[in-house]
């Protein structure tokens, strides 16, 4: 029997033998000690006693009598006071041995035989957690079971789980939450089911738009994710499936003939709008068109309602039936609201077009002007009116424009709407002067409508309505007449002023008039009145005191006396002053200006004759020789002479001893031989015919005997009064000669300081240069 048990279970045999040998040779010394009994072998105690592992003899009356077990083999206990080794508690018997109870088992072990050790099922679904249980107290759930007596256990169902190794019933998934399938084992299992979601240990239904076909902790998902426009019904929730997804949202419209789970939405387009949630409908679920014209805002889809419509820029709300109209010109909406459109005033002001969004699309046209209700609120357009302007260009948005003005003295004659200042023209007598209008002054006229200065009248021209009194603010050229101190030119075409000596008070077309005879004007020219001859004419003087200063008489200066004149009030005319060295009576053509025609009056020696100076023989004869070498010196020895010189020629004599040649006083001079016109017999000279006095001259040409001056013409036939006349109308001749059969003019420098001498013959002193006239 040893020899198949440790054939079957070689391992354990080993495992015993090995505790065996050990045991034993502890035990034998042991109980040899103790005396109770001899420790066997265990081979000796199996031999005795079946699965006996250790066993002494017991004594009896000092003999052995049989083998007392003290411990059994594994699984077996000691019975039968040690006769005999049963199966322990948690084994069974299996006909040829003890064996351990096993899982899902439970062994009381032997109770009065060995071989009732049985082994008994736990019941259903339910285990140990041993081999080696010993009662059905040990049985336990299995996980996934509910315990229950005997074969009760069940499966833990959907929504419910157990751990096992327990006696407890299933325990039921916390907050709604449930299991995939029954026999879950633990908390772990149980999820979210359907048509719920898992929050912090609980299931929480879908929400409205949601839903969920699985048991998981997974979220719910969106009916949106199918389709945007798709929900689930109002005020219920935990749905399980797609086709749960069956209502529109506002907003949103589907096509007609869809099936549930696969509807598609589309969104509501611009200018369109959808209320509410409503269930689908096979008919299809359309979104409303705003009202005609109203639109919703740009890039606005998916509108809820129809407060979505709104009147567009340029447009205006109709509140009675929500649609809107294009602003008509003259009114204007911002638009995106709800406002009719607003009118940009009355009268002219309004807008170019139809559809203007903003009040600065109002304008007041140009050439008008707005006016502003009491309240500020409401703006009049208006043509500006006559005699004012409005501004050159519209002027944009709802902002004050007034009509200004003309200014004064100018107006818009009758045009209305005018844009500009320009339209404001003078009246008439009035010009335009740097943006200024004036009355056209003096000598200025302009007809009405202008906008230019006052037009001139022109030099020398004056304005007035009478001939006599200037007027300012004439409208007419035919006011401009000659001016006070002038008069029509010598041309006739123009005009001059009065000339000295004359004056004119006059604004008409008539001559100056000539001051009284003998009298002049101060002024040099332009003299205005009467009483502008206010003075002597050179020449001229008044006779005794002076009376009356802006009315002189004056006459005209006798022989040696003269007058420079224009004296205002006039002067008496002065004597002519003596020269150094001349004693003798001064004389001089009447109405001389300036003493230097003052001249000394030539005397022949003792005689009482008088000589015309233009005839006076300038014969060598009766000169007498000076040293004196030069020009100068001649003229001053004349000067110097204590004899009275009267006159001194420097001549080139060749032969005739001293070139200066002094006429003294004493040598009588003889009177010229002929008178008139004719050529006389003798050659003579002929001095200084234009100043009324001789001086002296240069010799022209030592060679030439009888030549005196530069020649200036010579002629053989000319007569005495041709050739006089003929110097005299030359400025440079100082004299002129006869040599007996031609004439010739020269000329010559005079000499400053040099005394001449003329006799005066009658009244008259060279008396072919005119006096001057009196009147
Ligand atoms: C009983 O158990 C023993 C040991 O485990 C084994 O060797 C034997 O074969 C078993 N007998 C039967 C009939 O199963
Ligand atoms: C779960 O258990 C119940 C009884 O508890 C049973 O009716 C059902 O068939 C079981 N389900 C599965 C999938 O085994
Ligand atoms: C939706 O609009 C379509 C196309 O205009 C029309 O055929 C259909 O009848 C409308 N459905 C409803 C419910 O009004
Ligand atoms: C200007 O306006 C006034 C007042 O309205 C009117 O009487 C007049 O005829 C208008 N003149 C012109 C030129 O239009
Ligand atoms: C025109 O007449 C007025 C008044 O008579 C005068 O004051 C003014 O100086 C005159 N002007 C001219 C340019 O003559
Ligand atoms: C007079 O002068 C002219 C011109 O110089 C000359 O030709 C003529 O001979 C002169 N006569 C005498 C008489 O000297
Ligand atoms: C107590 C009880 O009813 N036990 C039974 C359990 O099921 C097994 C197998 O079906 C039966 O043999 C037991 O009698």
């Amino acid at each position: 029997m040893l020899k198949g048990l440790i054939k079957m279970h070689s391992r354990l045999v080993l495992l015993l033998c090995l505790a065996g040998l050990a045991g034993v040779a502890v035990a034998t010394r042991d109980l040899s000690a103790d005396g109770r009994g001899l420790l066997q072998t265990e081979a000796d105690c199996k031999r005795s006693i079946d699965f006996c592992s250790t066993c002494r003899y017991a004594f009896l009356h000092g003999t052995v009598t049989k083998a007392i077990c003290l411990s059994c083999d594994t699984g077996y206990v000691v019975a039968e006071e040690g006769r005999k080794c049963w199966c322990a508690p948690g084994y069974f018997w299996n006909t040829t041995a003890c064996n351990p109870c096993g899982t899902d088992n439970y062994c009381a072990g032997s109770v009065s035989a060995l071989g009732d050790a049985a082994q008994n099922a736990c019941g259903t679904n339910k285990i140990t957690t041993t081999d080696y249980a010993k009662s059905d107290k040990e049985c336990v759930a299995k996980p996934g079971y509910a315990w229950a007596d005997g074969n009760g256990s069940d499966v833990c169902p959907a929504g419910s789980y157990n751990p096992g190794y327990n006696t407890r019933d299933c325990t039921k998934c916390p907050g709604g939450l449930t299991t995939v399938a029954n026999t879950s084992t633990s908390t772990a299992d149980c999820k979210a089911p359907g048509g719920s979601y898992y929050l912090r240990g609980r299931a929480i239904a879908c929400a409205q738009g949601t839903y969920k076909a699985a048991i998981a902790n997974a979220d719910c998902d969106e009916c949106s994710a199918s389709s945007p426009g798709l929900t689930t019904k109002f005020g219920e929730v935990g749905k399980l499936a797609i086709s749960d997804c069956a209502v529109i949202k506002p907003g949103y419209g589907a096509a007609a003939s869809q099936v549930a789970g696969a509807i598609a939405t589309v969104i509501c387009p611009g200018d369109t709008y959808r209320v509410g949630e409503v269930d689908y409908d096979a008919a299809g679920v359309n979104c409303t068109m705003c009202g005609t014209g109203s639109k919703t805002l740009p890039n606005v889809e998916g509108a809820t309602s129809p407060d979505a419509c709104l009147a567009p820029p340029g447009w205006g709300w109709n509140s009675v039936d929500g649609t809107s109209t294009e602003c008509i010109e003259g009114e204007y909406n911002p638009g995106w609201n709800r406002e009719a459109c607003s009118s940009c005033g009355s009268g002219t002001i309004t807008t170019k077009a139809k559809g203007s969004v903003s009040p600065d699309q109002c304008f007041t046209p140009a050439g008008n002007g707005n006016s502003r209700s009491a309240d500020g609120l409401t703006l009049t357009g208006f043509v500006c009116p006559e005699n004012t302007y409005g501004r050159g260009t519209d002027t944009f948005g709802l902002v004050d424009v007034e009509c200004t003005k003309c200014m004064e003295h100018t107006s818009t004659v009758g045009v209305n709407a005018t844009i500009d200042v320009s339209f404001c023209v003078a009246d008439a007598g009035y010009g335009y002067y740097d943006g200024e209008v004036k009355l056209c002054d003096y000598a200025f006229y302009s007809s009405a409508g202008g906008r230019d200065a006052c037009e001139y009248c022109g030099m020398g021209k004056n304005t007035t309505d009478d001939g006599t009194v200037g007027i300012q603010g004439a409208s007419a050229n035919t006011q401009c007449h000659n001016a006070a101190g002038w008069e029509v030119d010598d041309a006739g075409t123009g005009v001059q002023q009065c000339l000295r000596g004359y004056y004119k008070p006059t604004i008409a077309e008539v001559a100056c008039t000539k001051c009284l005879d003998g009298t002049t004007t101060s002024l040099m020219a332009g003299a205005i009145l009467e009483s502008d001859c206010d003075t002597c004419r050179p020449g001229f003087g008044i006779l005794g005191s002076v009376v009356d200063v802006t009315a002189p008489l004056c006459d005209m200066c006798t022989s040696g006396k003269y007058s420079a004149g224009y004296t205002p009030g006039g002067q008496e005319c002065l004597t002519c002053p003596n020269p150094p060295s001349f004693s003798g009576l001064m004389v001089s053509r009447n109405g001389i200006r300036t003493p230097e025609d003052c001249v000394g009056e030539f005397v022949s020696d003792g005689a009482t004759t008088t000589l015309e100076w233009d005839v006076i023989e300038m014969a060598p004869a009766v000169f007498t020789d000076d040293a004196a070498a030069s020009v100068e010196d001649c003229q001053l020895a004349c000067h110097d002479s204590a004899l009275g010189c009267q006159y001194f020629e420097f001549r080139a004599y060749a032969s005739a001893g001293s070139q200066c040649k002094l006429r003294l006083t004493g040598a009588d001079i003889a009177k010229l031989a002929f008178a008139g016109e004719d050529a006389p017999a003798t050659s003579l000279l002929f001095l200084e015919v234009k100043e009324s006095l001789y001086t002296v001259y240069d010799a022209a040409d030592a060679a030439d005997a009888t030549s005196v001056g530069a020649t200036i013409t010579a002629s053989s036939s000319a007569t005495f009064a041709a050739v006089r006349a003929s110097c005299n109308g030359d400025l440079s001749c100082v004299g002129f000669s006869w040599n007996t059969t031609h004439w010739r003019t020269f000329a010559g420098v005079k000499w400053e300081g040099a005394i001449g001498k003329v006799r005066v013959v009658g009244e008259t002193l060279n008396s072919w240069i005119a006096e001057p006239i009196s009147n």
